[in-house]
C-alpha cells in the first residue's frame, strides 16, 4: 500500500486547487486501490489506482468513461468529473502504475444489502434510467476493457483449465461446487446464445455501486464505471438482483440468510417500469434467467480463481473465493427455483406495457 507522501506526489500530478489535503483508503472493492482525498473533514475527491493486469488497456477504459459521461448528461452525473493532469490526461502513469482523480459527490451513500423495497425501487431506476441514457450512445466506439466479461463460454474454458492444475486438494474441498457448476452449466451456456440487442452496459450494477442521498435515500446515480463496455441488458437486471434481491451479502456462509425476496424483486422491477420504455419483448423474456445467470457467472470465476490459488481477486483470507462461489451458486439456484415467478412478475410489469 502507498505511503501519504506517495499519495501526496501522485496527486501533486493532477490540477487541483492547493489545498492541505488527506487520504483515507477505502477498502472495499476487489480489484482496484482507492483512497478519499479530504480537505479537513471534507472529502473532495476520489484517487484511485487502476489495476491493469485486470485492466490492460487503461486508455481505453477512461476514453469508454468520458464517452460514457457524454451521454449520462442529468444532474447527477454531471457532477462526476474526471480531473485531468497537467498534460491534460484524465489519468497519470506513475511507474508503470495508473492512476485517476475524480470529483466525489458528498452527502450519498451506498449499501451492501437492503431490505427496503424504497431502496429497491431507486436501483431499478437507477439501472433503467442508465440504459435510457446510453441507449444513443455509438457502441460501436466502445472498447472491451475485459473482452468477453460475462461470456460464459469462456468462463467455462477457464474453470476447465483451472481444474487441470488446481491440486488434489483443492479440488477435494471445492467439490460440491465443481458438480455444482458442471451440472448447470449446460442450461446457462444454452440461454446465452439467444440472439438479443447489443447495448452499452454498466456490467458491475451490484447494489453497492449505487449511490443514494444520505438524507432521503433518493437513489443518484451509477458508480465504478470501469466496466462500462457491450453487453446485453440480463447482465446489469441479473447483477442488481442478485444484490438487491438477496438480503445476505455476497459471501454469506450461512445459507439459510440467502433469500429471494419477492418484494424486493417487484419493487426492483416496478423501479425499471418507472423509466420510459426501451426493452424489446425478447429481451424482457431474458431477464428471469438472466437473474440466475449472473450470480452463476460470479460464482464460477470466484470457484476458478480459488482452483488457481486466488490470483485474480483481493481475497482475505485463503477460502474467501470458495465462500464467495458457495454463495453466489446457492442464491443462483434460489433463483432458478423462482425462474416461473420471475416470468410472471416481468411480463405483468414490463411485457404488459409495451403492448
Ligand atoms: C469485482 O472490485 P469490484 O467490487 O468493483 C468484479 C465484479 C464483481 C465484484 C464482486 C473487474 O468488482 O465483476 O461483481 O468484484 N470486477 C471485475 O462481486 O472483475
Ligand atoms: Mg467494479
Amino acid at each position: 500500500m502507498k505511503n501519504t507522501q506517495d499519495l501526496h506526489t501522485i496527486l501533486g500530478h493532477f490540477v487541483i486547487e492547493k489545498k492541505d489535503y488527506s487520504f483515507r483508503s477505502i477498502n472495499q472493492g476487489f480489484i482496484n486501490d482507492t483512497f478519499l482525498v479530504l480537505n479537513g473533514e471534507e472529502p473532495l475527491f476520489i484517487l484511485q489506482r487502476v489495476n491493469h493486469f485486470v485492466f490492460e488497456n487503461v486508455t481505453g477504459l477512461m476514453k469508454n468513461i468520458g464517452t460514457a459521461l457524454g451521454f449520462l448528461q442529468d444532474d447527477v452525473y454531471t457532477r462526476i468529473i474526471l480531473v485531468e493532469t497537467a498534460e491534460g490526461s484524465t489519468f497519470a502513469k506513475i511507474d508503470e502504475n495508473y492512476w485517476r482523480l475524480m470529483t466525489f459527490i458528498d452527502g450519498t451513500t451506498a449499501y451492501d444489502t437492503t431490505t427496503r423495497s424504497e431502496i429497491a425501487r431507486g436501483a431499478g431506476i437507477i439501472v433503467g434510467k442508465f440504459h435510457q441514457l446510453l441507449e444513443k450512445a455509438p457502441y460501436e466506439e466502445f472498447v472491451d476493457t475485459i473482452p468477453q466479461f460475462h461470456d460464459l463460454s469462456l468462463r467455462k474454458n477457464q474453470f476447465e483449465s483451472a481444474l487441470v492444475t488446481a491440486s488434489e486438494e483443492r479440488k477435494y474441498v471445492a467439490q460440491k461446487a465443481i458438480a455444482f457448476a458442471q451440472d448447470t452449466l449446460p442450461l446457462l451456456l444454452e440461454f446465452s446464445k439467444r440472439t438479443i440487442p447489443v447495448r452499452i452496459c454498466h456490467n458491475d450494477t451490484k447494489l453497492n455501486n449505487i449511490l443514494f442521498k444520505k438524507e432521503d435515500d433518493n437513489a443518484l446515480c451509477l458508480i465504478d464505471l470501469d466496466t462500462i463496455m457491450k453487453g446485453y441488458f440480463y447482465y446489469d437486471f441479473g447483477d442488481a438482483v442478485r444484490t438487491i434481491v438477496n438480503t445476505a451479502p455476497e459471501d454469506e456462509q450461512q445459507f439459510e440468510k440467502i433469500t429471494f425476496e419477492n418484494k424486493l424483486f417487484e419493487a426492483f422491477v416496478d423501479g425499471l417500469a418507472d423509466v420510459e420504455p426501451f426493452l424489446t419483448k425478447e429481451e424482457i423474456k431474458t431477464l428471469p434467467l438472466g437473474a440466475v445467470f449472473m450470480p452463476f457467472i460470479h460464482g464460477l470465476r470466484a470457484l476458478t480463481d480459488y482452483l488457481m490459488g486466488n490470483v485474480y481477486y483481493k481475497v482475505a483470507y485463503e477460502n474467501q473465493n470458495l465462500d464467495r462461489c458457495l454463495s453466489l451458486f446457492d442464491f443462483s439456484k434460489k433463483a432458478l427455483d423462482k425462474v416461473a415467478y420471475m416470468e410472471n412478475i416481468v411480463s405483468q410489469k414490463l411485457i404488459a406495457r409495451e403492448e
